[in-house]
């Protein structure tokens, strides 16, 4: 690796891990990178990473007001030459805070030209600057994914568009992302259906539109085999936002789409705990749906505020939430391909670089207590032998016989009169777990 560059964010050195008892706000106080945990360092149990949408592209701006970032190295303009620019913001950044990999959009990382061949030049340009940050820092992609919701053009979705130039519009913008993600060796591409369900029935031919969209992800794994990108494909359930009501609507909504077009096999979700919430989930719940169903991926990690109900993306800092969402990580195995990507902005008053650090710092801390917890509360052992023991009648007598599949009604039926009744039922001890869990935070 070549010397840091301390361009863009002068006087914030490398992040450094000083322990709990820091009070340096520019210091991790619990992500240890290289620390073990089980056998396994923290870097490669969290897997962290940084969107450029957000942290490189976020101006700040919400529905009443402008943007308020203040970001020294913005020149106003979304030429080539400030592409480039961000390009070397974002390395900076992310070797500075010591994330080791990022996300992005298509075209977050170069402008959109008059037309698309030359808006593929554009990116293939950028795609360079990129390679080469990584080659420099060591820091890779997670996912890529395209914009298909920012341009007027995608004003009725892009797959499920009533505009068949639309979608073979998506399709090549889709095939050109996917390729520069390969390029960049990408671990995994993000299929998010901005604009991909409807603002009224009245006008919409819901069936038509779910077909198409099928046949375009066809297309899009078709395409992954014929240039042989070996990374991950994943959808991002979201419920609504910007549109009344989006089709990959939550985890069980996806399985189901994906199984109903036979696309379960190139698949996994990726999962956003605001996505959850306005889907009228918690992030467990989400992650649980698709770890049944070997399906969870990956995670964007970000928090909801209640009172509001919209999707604000604030970073996360509730040590019980990541506590949650880590014991559902380790239960599964850990991350493969996947991670834990900041879907996360700072909030609009918070419109100085240096709180794009304290944001981030404050998210792997989270993560990394979340970490710790949960590993404790897996060794302690209790609460899995609690669940095992709740399910314990399924392991002998009638009930290993039912899930062996050799029992039927009318057999049920023989050993419930002889039994006359059910044996009794025993408390499902919810505040006991409760108490439980915050014994270890
Ligand atoms: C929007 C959202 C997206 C996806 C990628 O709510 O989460 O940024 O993560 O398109
Ligand atoms: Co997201």
């Amino acid at each position: 690796m070549k010397k840091q560059s301390t361009a863009f964010f002068p006087g914030i050195t490398k992040v450094q891990y000083e322990g709990p008892c820091s009070t340096n706000p520019l210091a991790f106080k619990h992500y240890n990178a290289d620390e073990l945990i089980d056998g396994k360092s923290m870097k490669d149990h969290l897997r962290f990473s940084v969107t450029y949408w957000h942290t490189i592209r976020g101006q700040l701006a919400d529905m009443f007001g402008v943007g308020t970032a203040v970001r020294p190295w913005e020149d106003g303009t979304n030429s080539m030459k400030m592409a480039e620019t961000r390009a070397r913001v974002a390395f900076e950044f992310l070797e500075k805070l010591g994330a080791p990999f990022y996300a992005f959009h298509d075209r977050d990382v170069a402008p959109e030209g008059k037309s698309l061949r030359e808006t593929n030049r554009n990116l293939d340009a950028i795609a360079k600057v990129l390679k080469a940050e990584q080659e420099r820092t060591g820091v890779q992609l997670l996912w890529g994914t395209a914009c298909l919701f920012v341009h007027p053009r995608f004003t009725h979705g892009a797959a499920t568009s009533c505009n068949a130039d639309v979608f073979a519009y998506a399709a090549a913008q889709v095939k050109k992302a996917i390729e520069v993600t390969h390029t960049l060796k990408g671990a995994g591409y993000v299929f998010w259906g901005g604009r991909e369900g409807y603002s009224t029935l009245l006008n919409t031919d819901l069936k038509r539109e779910m077909d198409h969209l099928g046949k375009f992800l066809h297309m899009a794994a078709d395409h992954k085999k014929a240039i042989g990108f070996k990374g991950q494909f994943y959808i991002e359930p979201k419920p609504k936002e910007p549109t009344k009501h989006q089709y990959d609507s939550d985890a069980a909504a996806c399985l189901n789409f994906l199984r109903e077009y036979d696309l379960l096999g190139d698949f996994k979700l990726n999962l956003e705990t605001n996505h959850a919430t306005l889907a009228g989930h918690t992030m467990q719940h989400e992650m649980e749906v698709a770890i049944a169903a070997q399906a969870l991926g990956s995670i964007d990690a970000n928090t909801g505020d209640m009172l509001l109900g919209w999707d604000t993306d604030q970073f996360p800092t509730s040590i019980y939430l990541t506590t949650e969402i880590m014991l559902s990580i380790l239960n599964m195995g850990g991350f493969r391909t996947g991670g834990t990507n900041f879907d996360a902005k700072v909030r609009r008053e918070s419109f100085e670089p240096v709180d794009l650090f304290y944001a981030h710092i404050g998210g792997m801390d989270a993560f990394a207590r979340g970490l710790k917890i949960a590993t404790a509360i897996r060794k302690d052992g209790r609460l899995a032998n609690f669940v095992r023991q709740r399910y314990s009648s399924w392991d002998s007598g009638i009930g290993a016989k039912i899930e062996a599949g050799k029992a039927n009604f009318k057999e049920l039926e023989t050993y419930m009169l002889q039994k006359g009744d059910a044996a009794p039922n025993t408390s499902g001890r919810q505040e006991f777990l409760e108490n439980l869990i915050n014994d270890f935070i």
